[in-house]
């Protein structure tokens, strides 16, 4: 049982994007009118912080930190920062208006790529008039590989849409997910990948996913199977993905997030005929949505309770 988090009294916001920044702060000033609420590196005595992407001396510069607020879901990168204190309590936002992006998002490719969209636009640039009949919905299968919050909200949008839904997670159990059918562990990965006609990939970077999508994993999804990643780069090897397109191994893949963000302009996934490429926009963080999540948070600790979305540091999320 992780020990009671004091509730913060000075905060500071870091975030890269100035413009951000200062929206964060408005917005939880006004969230939080007891706290002194200031742009880093003000107030130099915060004992809060709401941060992306906070810079190497960060952590140097506010001694008095005792709990930091990430101004996204994903924590990969928060928790790889050289300077971050062992012991400092980490809190993620768990929706604060993402999960309704990431739906439309996965709903859109999903979509798509049943229907056919995709092959009436190679229709359309060749003067075509044929109709593709899709398979029975309940018969098209999308896995959700991840289930924690955003993963469990697609794969319920998509259930709710008459999609055959698969979710599969890293242990049995979690809370309730309906009649969507659930797969979990290592041993049942492949036997879940062979079943994907889609594969929507909402799982956090962390030791045990990096590189999942290598070439071994990416050769047990069918030949006619579509990626979909939202989740970070890092999940998918980038080169086995390009050699089992090329193959012919894999239809193809909608790609949100990547290795090297923005993604090099020579890189080969920009061109490509079968890559759809989007700029990490699949569900952006909403400032309002967000400050009011963690005031909820600041709230929850000021009763003695811990706050929703504490990471734990030794699984990675
Ligand atoms: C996040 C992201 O983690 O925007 O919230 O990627």
């Amino acid at each position: 049982m992780s020990p009671r988090i004091a509730p913060p009294q000075r905060l500071t916001v870091c975030h890269p994007d100035a413009q951000a920044q200062h929206r964060w702060v408005h917005a939880l000033r006004a969230r939080l009118p007891q706290l002194r609420i200031a742009p880093y590196p003000d107030p130099a005595d915060a004992d809060a912080a709401l941060v992306w992407h906070p810079p190497p001396e960060f952590f140097a510069r506010l001694p008095s930190l005792r709990v930091l607020f990430a101004a996204g879901a994903g924590v990969d990168a928060l928790l790889a920062h050289p300077g971050l204190p062992p012991a400092l309590p980490v809190v993620r936002l768990e929706d604060a208006g993402m999960a309704a992006q990431m739906i439309e998002y996965c709903v859109h490719e999903v979509v798509r790529r049943y229907r056919g969209f995709d092959r009436y636009e190679a229709q359309q640039r060749a003067g075509r008039w044929a109709e593709i009949e899709p398979p029975p919905r309940a018969r098209y299968t999308v896995g959700v590989l991840g289930m924690g919050v955003l993963g469990r909200r697609v794969a319920q949008a998509l259930a709710q849409l008459g999609y055959g839904v698969i979710g599969h997670g890293r242990s049995a159990g979690g809370p309730e997910t309906g009649h969507i059918e659930r797969s979990h562990g290592d041993a049942q990965l492949p036997a879940f990948l062979a079943r994907c006609d889609v594969l929507v990939l909402l799982a956090p970077l962390t030791a045990a996913t990096r590189d999942l999508m290598n070439a071994e994993r990416l050769a047990m999804l069918p030949a006619h199977a579509w990626l979909v990643n939202v989740a970070r780069g890092a999940l998918v090897d980038e080169c086995a993905l390009l050699e089992a397109i090329d193959a012919g191994r894999l239809a193809g893949a909608t790609l949100d997030v990547f290795r090297d963000e923005p993604l090099p302009p020579s890189h080969p996934f920009w061109t490509h005929p079968r890559i759809r490429v989007t700029p990490h926009v699949a569900a952006m963080t909403l400032v309002d949505e967000g400050a009011a999540q963690v005031a909820a948070k600041i709230g929850a600790m000021r009763t003695g309770a811990l706050p929703s979305g504490l990471v734990d540091r030794a699984r990675g999320y």
